[in-house]
């Protein structure tokens, strides 16, 4: 197999796109394809800083890494959600690849914020682990945002992470969360930062091969309450549907963002509020994460 580029021995075949690429024509693809997003939805400009959330996985730090090679002015946000050794073995990573690069790195304690680590939410609130701590995730991304000044967040969502979320939400008709899902998300009130996911158009096996191909060390293991979750047996459906037509993940997705998005957009319209408490954005009077973190105090 030849690298499509210079003609040089190929070590990644893209079965999608029937090409193949050498070390260094890969990475320079993987670059371009994150510039045509960053591009085509205007996500942001080098003279704009944009946090970078990480969680110490492979897409992530990518993301960072590629920013920041791109001369773009990123911050990291880690979120630790104190679930055990996974936390500490993933912050270890996001402290290390940011020192590694004399890279900015804010760190904040969902135990500080919530009053219980992410594992303690369920037993107090009775709450299914990953919603108190995808809401958790939200409000705290947005909070760290605006309290230091970021008009952007940008996440490392790929291409499979989208199609999965995308296949969950249409095989139950949810028209808010597809009304809401896009590569950029812009701001809908002056307490809400914008929301962008430059990986977009990469699979899950091209970020990781850019990780290793750059040499970054990331956590490999899965957070333990991933297991058994949905949006994985979508992954494994998808890919199936991938092996036996190529390009078949990216013709769902990119078809639903240009053909069917906008027919959901006006179901998405709400009236947001500031809550009562935190001043943030809410649909009620009270949000859900001050909701939540009364629930967690009323049990302790
Ligand atoms: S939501 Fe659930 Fe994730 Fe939170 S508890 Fe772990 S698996 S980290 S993407
Ligand atoms: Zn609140």
């Amino acid at each position: 197999m030849k690298c499509r580029k210079c003609g040089g021995a190929a070590v990644l075949e893209l079965r999608r796109h029937n090409t193949a690429f050498c070390a260094p024509d890969f990475v320079e693809f993987f670059r371009r394809q994150v510039a045509e997003a960053v591009k085509r939805h205007r996500m942001f400009t080098r003279e704009e800083s944009v946090l970078v959330a990480v969680s110490g996985g492979k897409d992530s730090l990518a993301l960072w890494d590629v920013l920041l090679e791109g001369g773009y002015k990123a911050t990291g946000l880690y979120l630790d959600l104190g679930i055990y050794d996974y936390s500490k073995e993933s912050k270890a990573k996001c402290k290390a690849f940011a020192a590694a690069r004399e890279a900015p790195l804010l760190t904040v304690s969902v135990e500080e914020e919530v009053g219980a680590a992410i594992p303690e939410v369920h037993a107090a609130t009775r709450r299914p682990t990953c919603s108190a701590c995808g809401l958790s995730k939200r409000y705290l991304t947005n909070k760290a945002a605006l309290d230091h000044g970021f008009a952007v967040v940008a996440t490392g969502h790929n291409l499979d992470d989208e199609a999965a979320t995308l296949l969950g939400s249409v095989l139950h008709w949810q028209t808010e969360p597809l009304a809401r899902q896009s590569p950029s998300l812009g701001s809908t009130h002056p307490k809400l930062v914008r929301r962008v996911k430059p990986l977009y158009r990469l699979s899950e096996l091209e970020t990781a091969a850019y990780a290793f191909l750059r040499g970054i060390d990331y956590i490999v293991e899965e957070c333990p309450f991933a297991k058994g979750a949905t949006s994985l047996l979508h992954k494994e459906i998808l890919n199936r549907l991938e092996e036996a037509s190529p390009g078949a993940k990216h013709n769902f997705l990119y078809g639903f963002l240009e053909k069917a998005r906008p027919a959901f957009e006006r179901v998405g319209e709400v009236e947001l509020n500031e809550c009562a408490r935190c001043g943030q954005v809410t649909t009620g009077t009270l949000c859900g994460f001050c909701k939540l973190a009364d629930q967690v105090k009323r049990a302790r």
